[in-house]
């Protein structure tokens, strides 16, 4: 009876740090596979495209991602006053380029997720923030939920409105 407890123990001990390695494994690959940067879907004035560069024109565009901004996406307007909508979050780096750009996240802008507005004063919509949100030149207008990560309207007079929370704030007003 005994023998079999321990043959029992033995087997279950020899189980357990198969599953640990496995896990330690698993982990590995995640972790290395967490940074690759993953494709995002949108329409560039109403043309879909998939891919981890979403770049409009020097035209005025409008870009809708419907299902957030991927890690290692970027989105870009380029020049002119350009519409950048997004439902979910961002968690790649959203670029109003030159203009006066409106960029709206309805979602969180996450940890390893950054919107910049651009030369020229943009308006920047997002919930919750934990990445980081630059204005760039002119004067900014940039909305957030609560913000736990960075938000700097840079240059010019900016307004910054964070609902809640007071992450590090830099904007000429703060309301
Ligand atoms: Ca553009
Ligand atoms: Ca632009
Ligand atoms: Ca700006």
């Amino acid at each position: 009876m005994i023998r079999i407890r321990v043959i029992r123990i033995c087997a279950m001990t020899a189980l357990l740090a198969a599953s640990a390695l496995t896990g330690s494994a698993a982990f590995a690959a995640a972790g290395n596979g967490a940074m690759a940067p993953v494709p995002t879907t949108c329409t560039v004035n109403d043309v879909e495209v998939t891919g981890t560069t979403i770049a409009g024109t020097d035209a005025v565009d409008d870009i809708e991602c419907d299902n957030g901004v991927n890690l290692g996406t970027t989105v870009t307007g380029g020049g002119g006053t350009d519409l950048i909508d997004v439902d979910g979050n961002n968690a790649g780096t959203i670029d109003g380029g030159a203009g006066a750009d409106l960029i709206d996240v309805d979602g969180d802008n996450l940890a390893t997720g950054v919107i910049i507005g651009g030369s020229e004063g943009d308006i920047i919509d997002v919930d919750d923030n934990a990445g980081k949100i630059l204005g760039g030149a002119g004067g900014d207008v940039i909305f957030t939920g609560a913000n736990t990560g960075t938000v700097d309207g840079e240059a010019d007079a900016d307004v910054c409105l964070p609902d809640e929370g007071a992450g590090p704030t830099t904007c000429e007003t703060v309301v």
